[in-house]
């Protein structure tokens, strides 16, 4: 069964400026874990004293979630994890010829001793203990790296191989798909009679991440990372909430509660100071927001002539709005539901206009605001009759 890795609290917090609060990554935690998510990974916790004690504490807070700390490859930092009480080390290291070459100097038999000493060490200390091996910059590294270094993490107990696209370099399609390069890796592992699950972590440079995990799980990845608002290095990782629809609409799933989403966003976005787009998808303010004539009109017979994800799926509503791209027929529906029946056709007019005029100035003009323009327009007119 597919898994989600949420990684806003350790991902998440590498995007440049952002820094959650011991409080608030709990509470975050708890929400991601009301959403269903399956595995929270919580942080580094050789980073700081704060993230360690927050992670501890996420440890002990009774989620269903797995709990997940990141660790380098090296015994301090698998220690500091274990000392959380996680269930779950995400361990990495970048085997790739020039990494090894120019950053570690070492030879790759070293390297992938050191990969392995400290996943036997965490298994000695807790054989319960859940361990993801990454060979970070997976897809830009030489194939062979990847498969000698991860063989050899899973024969020394590492239960996920984790392909990183670290630098969203993959193009579904394309010599650097994603769906090859799982189908690929899993061919190889299997043939050595290794049979770790396969995990995907897809950066969005190019702005595909969503669509290369998507490829990743259609190759048979079983644990796909993703972060509340792509939250992340540079462009981010895969956008959670997007990945949980595309899932749940087109992929047949039904495991988490959708509904939750909005509150987690705005709450991550308030914390971050990561402003929610206007156009994002599903959280966006006008996500389901229908404004143009053809679209109001069609879309006032039946929602889905615009829209090909309900917006009862997380719990909201299609939204109706006016601005310089509205015509008669949007005002008087927008007019219908605010229940405004008496207004003349030339005074309907009168507030089209107006209407119009506020959207040229790029704004909208919600349906709570309709009834303001309405009772302005009648007092104008009665006392342009009164002057007369
Ligand atoms: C990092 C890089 C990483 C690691 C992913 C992983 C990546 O920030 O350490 O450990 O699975 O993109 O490769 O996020
Ligand atoms: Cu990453």
């Amino acid at each position: 069964m597919l898994q989600i890795l949420d990684s806003t609290l350790r991902e998440g917090e590498q995007t440049p400026g952002v820094y959650f609060d011991r409080h608030i990554k709990l509470a975050i935690a708890k929400m991601l874990d009301d959403i269903g998510i399956n595995i929270i990974e919580t942080g580094h916790p050789a980073v700081t004293q704060e993230i360690h004690d927050s992670v501890q504490i996420i440890a002990h807070s009774g989620f269903n979630a797995t709990i997940g700390a990141h660790a380098r490859s090296l015994r301090s930092d698998v220690e500091l994890a274990l000392q959380c009480g996680v269930d779950f080390i995400g361990i990495f290291y970048c085997v790739s010829d020039d990494r090894l070459n120019t950053v570690f100097n070492k030879e790759l038999d070293e390297a992938i001793q050191q990969i392995t000493e400290v996943i036997k060490f965490a298994k000695s200390v807790n054989p319960n203990i859940i361990i993801r091996y990454t060979p970070e910059d997976t897809v830009r590294t030489e194939f062979n790296n990847v498969v000698e270094a991860s063989a050899a993490a899973v024969k020394a107990g590492a239960d996920v191989i984790s392909v990183a696209d670290t630098t969203g370099y993959m193009i579904p399609g394309t010599d650097r798909s994603m769906f090859d390069y799982i189908s690929k890796l899993k061919n190889e592992l299997n043939s050595r009679d290794l049979h770790p699950k396969i995990a995907v972590h897809c950066h969005n440079d190019r702005g595909l991440a969503l669509a290369n995990a998507l490829d990743a799980y259609r190759a048979g990845a079983e644990i796909i990372d993703a972060s509340v608002l792509g939250l992340g290095e540079r462009a981010g990782i895969v956008d959670l909430a997007q990945l949980l629809i595309v899932l749940s609409a087109d992929f047949g799933m039904n495991n988490w509660n959708l509904e939750k989403l909005d509150e987690l966003y705005h709450f991550v976005s308030a914390h971050s100071g990561v402003p929610i787009p206007r156009n994002y998808p599903i959280v966006g303010k006008h996500a389901f927001t229908h404004c143009a004539g053809v679209h109001t009109h069609a879309a006032a017979i039946n929602p889905t002539h615009y829209e090909s994800l309900s917006p009862q799926l997380v719990g909201k509503e299609t939204h109706f709005a006016l601005d310089h791209m509205s015509g008669i027929a949007s005002l008087k529906f927008a007019l219908k539901i605010i229940g405004e029946k008496d207004l003349t056709e030339e005074l309907q007019l009168e507030v089209l206009a107006e209407v119009k005029s506020i959207g040229q100035k790029g704004k909208i003009v919600e349906l709570t605001e309709l009834p303001h323009i309405v009772h302005f327009i009648k007092q104008n007119y009665k006392h342009k009759q009164k002057s007369k």
